[in-house]
């Protein structure tokens, strides 16, 4: 019998400042402001001049001139000695949710069918980091906390956005010219008495280029990076690859170590594109809401080629997708194409996220 998938419920938790701050300057993001895009333009020019890149991509012609490499890293100072690394994800099509016949499939996934990402985008190379949440948000919510490394966890949705504008805020400060402004509006947010959003109207701003929460799509493309199995690892996924509850193996595969906590994020190897920790570790917040329904085709428009291009999911509903699975749960909920969902007040102890970030 397969184990419950519900995550736990969260002991009280220290309250976290709710509002949008603006982030703190010191003397160090002036000595940081004008250095990274020198190095970012040198190295765009280095991947373009590259011999065996050119060999490597026959279609460059039609691709911009400075479109970077799959996997390639940026690196961003948020505060004094914390940074966040994202790797590029490129455009690309692929076949979103899990044939019929994957062990441990649930029906919101289907039917499987075929999405465009038209545009690439930067994404995090791990889960929010509890060093890199402290440095913005002036708090830790999370249970374990034995290295500042492992992933913030007790965090909602509301949570997440907020981070997202603080951590735009914060590079903004240091990198100005980046032209970053804060991704999310958010009116009207009301909060309990530890300062926790119980509700908010959130919007994104698609002209103000920021960090925020992957798309479903994006982050289902961003895990397979050009798998299409039950694992970016493979047919199954072993406790040497990902932390999850390893001890209920994945089909013929035997059990092995449950750790029962979370794990310094990237302690595992990364998928094709970099990104660690897609399976497992902590649950990843997405922007969608959650329609079971979703991916029928009645519920979006295709392309000639009969692809959804860019979904970014229902117009409203009550619960924000997850996906990913976490430490607590078994092999079937690490799956790439496995769809969680809460309200998005909703902070449990398996629960976090990464961010996203448009190119210029
Ligand atoms: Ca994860």
């Amino acid at each position: 019998m397969r184990p419950t998938p519900a995550p736990l419920p969260t002991p009280a938790t220290r309250a976290t400042s709710g509002r949008i701050a603006r982030s703190r300057g010191d003397s160090a993001s002036h000595r940081a402001r004008s250095s990274w895009p020198v190095v970012v333009c040198a190295l765009f020019a280095l991947v373009a001049l590259s011999p065996g890149h050119a060999r490597s991509q026959p279609e460059r012609a039609e691709r911009p001139a400075a479109a970077p490499e799959p996997g390639q890293r940026l690196v961003l100072e948020l505060a004094p000695g914390v940074e966040v690394e994202l790797a590029w994800i490129p455009p690309g099509v692929f076949e979103m949710g899990s044939p019929g016949g994957e062990d441990g499939r649930e029906p919101d996934e289907g039917p499987r069918h075929a999405v465009r990402i038209s545009r690439g985008f930067w994404m995090m190379t791990t889960e929010v980091r509890q060093d890199q949440w402290i440095a913005l948000m002036e708090s830790n919510p999370s249970r374990f906390k034995d290295d500042a490394r492992q992933p913030v966890q007790t965090v909602g949705w509301y949570e997440a956005v907020e981070f997202a504008n603080r951590l735009t805020e914060a590079v903004a400060q240091r990198h100005p010219d980046l032209g970053l402004r804060p991704h999310y509006r958010i009116d009207d947010a009301e909060r309990f008495h530890d300062g926790h959003v119980r509700s908010a109207a959130v919007r994104r701003v698609p002209e103000h280029r920021g960090f925020r929460l992957p798309t479903e799509a994006e982050w289902e493309y961003a895990c397979r990076a050009g798998t299409s199995g039950p694992f970016h690892t493979g047919e199954t996924i072993l406790s040497d690859e990902a932390n999850f509850k390893a001890s209920l193996g994945y089909r013929d595969s035997e059990g092995g170590v449950f750790r029962e906590r979370t794990e310094p994020v990237a302690s595992f190897a990364p998928n094709a594109w970099g990104l660690h920790d897609m399976h497992g570790n902590v649950w990843e917040w997405c922007w969608d809401w959650y329609d079971p329904h979703w991916y029928e085709p009645t519920n979006g428009p295709t392309n000639e080629r009969g692809e959804r291009v860019d979904p970014q999911g229902p117009g409203d509903g009550n619960e924000r997708v997850l996906r990913g699975g976490s430490w607590y749960d078994g092999p079937w909920y690490v799956r790439s194409a496995h769809r969680y969902r809460l309200g998005p007040v909703f902070r449990y102890y398996n629960n976090g996220f990464r961010l996203a970030l448009d190119p210029e």
